[in-house]
């Protein structure tokens, strides 16, 4: 595989799902540390309070980042670490964590690709009303100021939010992510003011990271296929809720007219206030993309108005149609080619704006042999095939500067717990062990065989 040199290549992580420590140092607590612990709510039972013990284990995992040879590392910082009540008193603690995280880094030649905000909200926000609530972005911007001081001179590529989509949906429409409430008009409101939230992060950074530093946000943008010949009218809503819900005022400092329409009997939107989609639709210079799988769509017969689920709010009579395998250990299926087809649609909705494949990647169940070996062929497979569908789009004239694999290492995924594993690294069960899975030699191999196949001057 010959990939081009624009693409950095990298692997993620994210704060609540690695690191542990959850109270240590001065740590405030998250609605996840409370969701968590909520029986019922994790499906197999656990919690990250340990995860990987990565707070402990830094060094040697920066060494693990190494080896693989990538130019990026994506990590996300913990709000209640940095700031333990959400807004106010800052913990130095915290902020030297992340400072060492970066330095270990640089050290090893890896660039560090920071994200604010990845799901853990400090409990605090939450029970002053969560991301429904305007405080909240404000908060928010206090917060990635005081980030930006501690880490803009060293961190050249930021990124403000991971999948807004989640925390404004899971989070509050369909209660499977923290907080957990169900409440659509919430949810709403929880779209806003996260768009808000990175308008007001976008303005708190530019005043004080390097002029050449690369401002972001990363959105989980739903793929839609339509089946059959209502399916169009059913991809039209759905984008209209999971993608323009974020698109519209970030590109065109406005609300989107379809989603205003759809969501006519749950809101009015009189909270946004005047002069709010001008903060939201400050210039970023890249746009972040988190891509998994496809949805087929269609619409259900008249007069059926059964909703697709929970997170769907205002999509009432829209079917999302079952996964046709192959399928990944989430029940995804594979489509590649959806991949390619998303960052032509964006190039043309961005004007050309540089986008970044910030996470790509694949739950597997790994067999371990005698040897420990871990044989992913599956995720090996999933990997190249994205890779080069990446690819197509940049040889069509796509601005592709990023393809970040999801993830690192196996870690707690959620609602899901530990039983989902992406990562490129095993994690023995007690010593915590890292092993590398063949799919993390093989990337190493891709990346090592793209930096020596630049042709050296004549
Ligand atoms: C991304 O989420 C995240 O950025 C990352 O943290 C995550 O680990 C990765 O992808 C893999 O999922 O079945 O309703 O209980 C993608 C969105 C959120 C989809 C969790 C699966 C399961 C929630 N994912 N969701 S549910």
């Amino acid at each position: 595989m010959q990939l081009p040199t624009q693409l950095t290549l990298g692997v993620a992580t994210a704060a609540y799902q690695i690191e542990g420590a959850v109270d240590e140092d001065g740590r405030g607590r998250s609605i996840w540390d409370v969701y968590s612990h909520t029986p019922g709510r994790i499906k197999d039972g656990t919690n990250a309070d340990l995860a990987l013990d990565h707070y402990h284990r830094l060094e040697a995992d920066l060494d693990l980042i190494q080896e693989l040879g990538v130019q990026a590392y994506r990590f996300s910082i913990a709000w209640p670490r940095v700031v333990p009540g959400g807004i106010g008193v800052v913990n130095q603690a915290g902020i030297d964590f992340y400072s060492r995280l970066v330095d270990g880094l640089l050290a090893r030649g890896i660039e560090p690709m920071a994200t604010l905000y990845h799901w853990d909200l400090p409990q605090p926000l939450e029970e002053s009303g969560g991301w429904p609530a305007r405080e909240t972005a404000v908060a928010f911007g206090e917060y990635a100021a005081t980030i930006g001081t501690a880490l803009g001179d060293r961190v050249n590529t930021w990124t403000t939010f991971n999948e807004p989509w989640g925390s404004a949906y899971l989070g509050y429409a369909s209660g499977a992510h923290a907080p957990g409430r169900q409440n659509a008009a919430d949810a709403f409101r929880a779209v806003h003011h996260l768009n808000l939230a990175h308008g007001l992060g976008v303005r708190a950074l530019r005043d004080v990271v390097r002029a050449d530093a690369v401002l972001s946000t990363t959105l989980n943008l739903h793929t839609f296929r339509p089946a059959g010949p209502t399916g169009e009218e059913a991809r039209d809503r759905l984008e209209a809720i999971a993608n323009e819900a974020f698109l519209a005022p970030m590109f065109d400092g406005r609300l989107s007219k379809r989603l205003v329409e759809l969501t006519q009997s749950i809101t009015d939107w009189g909270f946004v206030d005047d002069g709010d989609l001008a903060e939201i639709s400050r210039p970023i210079d890249a746009l972040g993309i988190n891509y998994y799988y496809t949805n087929s769509v269609r619409m259900r017969s008249p007069g059926d108005t059964t909703s697709p689920g929970l997170q769907w709010p205002a999509a009432e009579g829209v079917e999302i149609l079952p996964k046709q395998g192959p399928l990944t250990e989430m029940g995804w299926n594979i489509d590649p080619a959806g991949l390619t087809e998303l960052l032509l649609a964006l190039h043309l909705r961005t004007d050309g704006l540089p986008l970044m494949i910030t996470e790509n990647g694949a739950a597997f169940p790994d067999a371990v042999d005698g040897d420990e070996r871990v044989r992913d062929v599956d995720r090996i497979d999933y990997l190249r095939e994205h890779l080069e569908a990446a690819t197509v789009a940049i040889e069509a004239g796509v601005d592709v500067r990023a393809f970040i694999v999801w993830t690192l290492i196996d870690n707690f995924e959620w609602s899901l717990g530990f039983a989902k594993r992406f990562g490129l690294y095993r994690v023995e069960t007690g010593s915590l062990r890292r092993i590398p899975k063949d799919s993390a030699v093989w990337f190493r191999d891709v990346i090592a065989a793209r930096d020596t196949a630049v042709p050296a001057p004549a």
